[in-house]
């Protein structure tokens, strides 16, 4: 693997279940691999899990680890190129990269999308940018389309806790008060075929989310119909994923905020979030405290998704 930036680049299910139980079992055991190497991460938006985790899993395999908030003290940086820089940025992305590239052996980017120009963000031009132009195996720590590690771990998660062979997976929109790119709920979808579960996608109409993420999932826009007989129920919120309104936010209906009711359709399914989760907008405090709740063993298995991944791009460095 010589970059990451989507779960179907970690082979098969096996294969990323294989890896995740190997740095599970062993976190320790390869701090000779990481030693003398550096990982950059680079936030150009704000993190906790994200943040935390990959220093963690980086600092498991005995790497130094250099953290970079763009936003907070580095210059202001233009990102497209042919613009007269006559304004407040400092510095192009096209020399900051490669000076980026410099000093560390593995880069961490987290650049969301900006939902104003579709086309921008679903070409992942910063992503793509740190790629072309670091010379250094680059992962994605959420870009504009996808947050791999999120589905990495949430897949684990899943693995660790399903009855069934093939489990029900029902990823539901839920309200939020403001606009939130579609990158975790593509990055589940893709996930979900990756690992064959069955998957249904509830969404109210104008959200259904790109066919190139979601293949052959059934999309319903009735969320009751859609939990009965769920044994996980994957909450998030998205923004409008295209047309004349990308980016923005068109439902508002606080129907669809994941309640004791709502999960009393399904059959004792858990309850997964990829956090940060507004609660009483997304989900109910009782549920997210409830006892079928998995968001702290989700966020756990960050560390091990990050880990897994890591040591793939060290390995072949
Ligand atoms: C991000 C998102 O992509 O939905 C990151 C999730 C891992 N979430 C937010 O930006 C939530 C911000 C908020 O104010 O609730």
């Amino acid at each position: 693997m010589e970059h990451f930036t989507s779960i179907k680049q970690l082979g098969s299910l096996h294969e990323a279940m294989e890896a995740a139980k190997y740095v599970k079992e062993h976190p320790f055991a390869d701090q000779e691999l990481g030693h003398n190497r550096t990982l950059l991460m680079v936030f150009f938006n704000n993190s906790l899990r994200t943040r935390l985790s990959t220093q963690k899993a980086a600092m498991n395999l005995g790497m130094n680890v250099i953290v970079l908030d763009v936003n907070q003290g580095a210059w202001k940086l233009e990102t497209e190129r042919g613009v007269v820089m006559d304004g407040d940025k400092s510095e192009h992305l096209l020399e900051a990269i490669p000076v980026m590239g410099c000093y560390c052996d593995i880069i961490g980017v987290r650049s969301f999308a900006g939902l104003t120009d579709r086309e921008r963000d679903y070409g992942e031009e910063v992503l793509n940018q740190f790629i072309r132009y670091s010379g250094k195996p680059v992962f994605s720590m959420e870009a504009a389309t996808r947050h791999p590690l999120q589905t990495y771990a949430d897949i684990i998660t899943i693995e660790e806790h399903r009855t069934k062979a093939r489990p029900k997976v029902v990823m539901t929109w839920a309200p939020h008060p403001k606009a939130l790119p579609q990158a975790v709920p593509n990055s589940f979808a893709e996930g979900m075929e990756f690992a064959g579960y069955d998957f249904v996608i509830a969404n109210p109409e104008g959200y259904d989310l790109p066919k190139e993420f979601t293949g052959n999932a059934v999309v319903t826009h009735d969320q009751d119909e859609a939990l009965r007989g769920a044994d996980f129920v994957y909450a998030k919120n998205w923004s409008v994923p295209d047309g004349p309104d990308y980016g923005k936010v068109l439902c508002r209906d606080r129907s669809w905020t994941v309640t004791a009711e709502k999960m009393a359709l399904t059959d004792n399914a858990f309850f997964m979030h990829c956090l940060p989760v507004r609660r009483n907008m997304i989900v109910s405090d009782e549920v997210i405290e409830g006892p079928r709740s998995l968001v702290i063993p989700e966020a756990a298995n960050r560390v091990v998704s990050a880990q897994a991944v890591l040591k793939q791009l060290l390995e072949r460095d």
